[in-house]
C-alpha cells in the first residue's frame, strides 16, 4: 500500500512523514520547505503480531509495511503552475490512497499561508486544485478518446459519453470518488487523484487530542460528508513519542488520556478505506503480518506468501490469532481443537493466523 501525503505548505506534512517513517525529512518553520517528494517506508504497528513473535519465541519479527510519498505544499493556484506542488502531483497519482492533512494546531510561531487556522477553508483549498488537476487529465483523456471514437467502436463511443458526465460531475466540485459509474472510466478513475480514498488528517494541539475541538470537528464534518475517513492526531507528537520505547510511548499517551498512538488510528483507517485485512504467519524462524483484500481466499492468501504456495495449495491450518497466543503454541492451540483445517475457498479473517500444506 501506498499513501501519498498532500495538504497546504507547513501544516506538518514532513513532520507526519518522519514520524510515520523515521526517515529524517526536512520539517521547517516556513513554507515550502520540501521541493522534492520524500519516500519512505513505515512499519504497520501491531499488537497481535508482538504477542504471536511472543509465545512462538520467533527469532525475527516482520511487520506489514505502507509506502508514504511526503510532497511540496499546494497552494491555490497549484493546477495552474503556482507554488511547487503541482509539479510533484504525478507523484500522488500512483498511489493507493491520499492522506490529506490539514492544520487544526493554533501554536502562534508557525506561520499560516492564508490568514489563521480555518481547517474548512483549508481543505477547500486543496481539494480544489486536486479537482482541477483531474479535469485536466479528464479533459486530455477526453481528445484523445474521442478521436479514437471516431472509428465507432462502440466501447470507445461509451467510454468518450461517460467521460463527458465525469467532466461535468468534477466541474461542479464533485471528487471523482463519488461518481457514479465504474466500468466504461475504470481506467480514467485509476489515473484520477480525487478518485482515491482519502483520509483527513486533522493535525491538532497535544490537549485537543483526547477531545478533539472546534477545528479538528470542521475536519470530521467534511469528511462525513465526502465518505472518507478523518483521524485526529499530533503530528509533533508522533514525532517525539516516535523515539521512545513502547511502553515510554504508551505511558505518555496515557498521561494525555489517549489509548493509542495516532499513526495505529492511521494505519487502522487507512485499513478500512481500502478494504484490507492483515493475517499472520507464526513460527520459530519468524513471525510476520501480511495484507491482503478483505474477501481474499485461503489460496489467494497463500500466494501472498510466495506464488509456490498458491500454486501447489493444499489446505491450511488456521486459527484465531488470540486463541493461539493463549494455547502458548502452534502445537498446544492443534491439541485445543483451536486450529482448524481449511481449504482454498475459506474466505481469510482479519487477525487469522495461517499454515500452508503445499505441494512444492
Ligand atoms: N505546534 C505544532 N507545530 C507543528 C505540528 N506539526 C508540525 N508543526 C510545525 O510546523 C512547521 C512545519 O512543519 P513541516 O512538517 O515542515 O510542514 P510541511 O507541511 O511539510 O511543510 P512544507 O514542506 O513547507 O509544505 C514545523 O516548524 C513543525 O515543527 C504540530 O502538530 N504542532
Ligand atoms: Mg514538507
Amino acid at each position: 500500500m501506498k499513501v501519498g501525503i498532500v495538504g497546504l505548505p507547513n501544516v506538518g506534512k514532513s513532520t507526519l512523514f518522519n514520524s510515520l517513517t523515521r526517515a529524517g525529512a526536512e520539517a521547517q518553520n516556513y513554507p515550502f520547505t520540501t521541493i522534492e517528494p520524500n519516500l519512505g517506508v513505515a512499519a504497520v504497528p501491531d499488537d497481535r503480531l508482538d504477542a504471536l513473535a511472543g509465545v512462538m519465541r520467533s527469532r525475527r519479527k516482520v511487520p506489514a509495511t505502507v509506502d508514504f510519498v511526503d510532497i511540496a505544499g499546494l497552494v491555490r493556484g497549484a493546477s495552474r503552475g503556482e507554488g511547487l506542488g503541482n509539479q510533484f502531483l504525478g507523484h500522488i497519482r500512483e498511489c493507493d490512497a491520499i492522506a490529506h492533512v490539514v492544520r487544526c494546531f493554533a501554536d502562534e510561531n508557525v506561520s499560516h499561508v492564508h490568514a489563521g487556522v480555518d481547517p474548512g477553508d483549508d481543505i477547500e483549498t486543496i481539494n480544489t486544485e486536486l479537482l482541477l488537476a483531474d479535469l485536466a487529465t479528464v479533459e486530455r483523456r477526453i481528445e484523445r478518446v474521442s478521436r479514437a471514437a471516431k472509428s465507432g467502436e462502440k466501447s470507445l463511443v461509451e467510454e468518450a459519453a461517460a467521460l463527458e458526465r465525469l467532466r461535468e460531475h468534477l466541474s461542479e466540485g464533485n471528487p471523482a470518488r463519488t461518481f457514479p459509474e465504474r466500468e466504461p472510466v475504470e481506467e480514467a478513475l485509476r489515473t484520477l487523484i480525487t478518485a482515491k480514498p482519502t483520509l483527513y488528517v486533522a493535525n491538532v494541539d497535544e490537549d485537543s487530542l483526547a477531545e478533539g475541538d472546534a477545528y479538528s470537528a470542521e475536519v470530521e464534518k467534511v469528511a462525513a460528508r465526502e465518505g472518507a475517513e478523518a483521524v485526529r492526531l499530533s503530528a509533533k507528537l508522533e514525532d517525539e513519542i516516535a523515539g521512545l520505547s513502547p511502553e515510554e510511548a504508551g505511558e505518555y499517551l496515557a498521561m494525555l488520556g489517549v489509548g493509542s498512538s495516532g499513526f495505529e488510528e492511521f494505519v487502522r483507517a487507512a485499513y478500512r478505506l481500502l478494504g484490507l485485512i492483515t493475517f499472520f504467519t507464526a513460527g520459530e524462524k519468524e513471525s510476520r503480518a501480511w495484507t491482503v483484500r478483505e474477501g481474499a481466499t485461503a489460496r489467494e492468501a497463500a500466494g501472498r506468501i510466495h506464488s509456490d504456495m498458491e500454486k501447489g495449495f493444499i489446505a491450511a491450518e488456521v486459527g484465531r490469532w488470540d486463541e493461539v497466543v493463549e494455547a502458548g503454541s502452534w502445537a498446544k492451540a492443534r491439541e485445543e481443537a483451536k486450529v482448524r483445517l481449511e481449504g482454498r475457498d475459506y474466505v481469510v479473517r482479519d487477525g487469522d493466523v495461517m499454515l500452508v500444506r503445499f505441494n512444492a
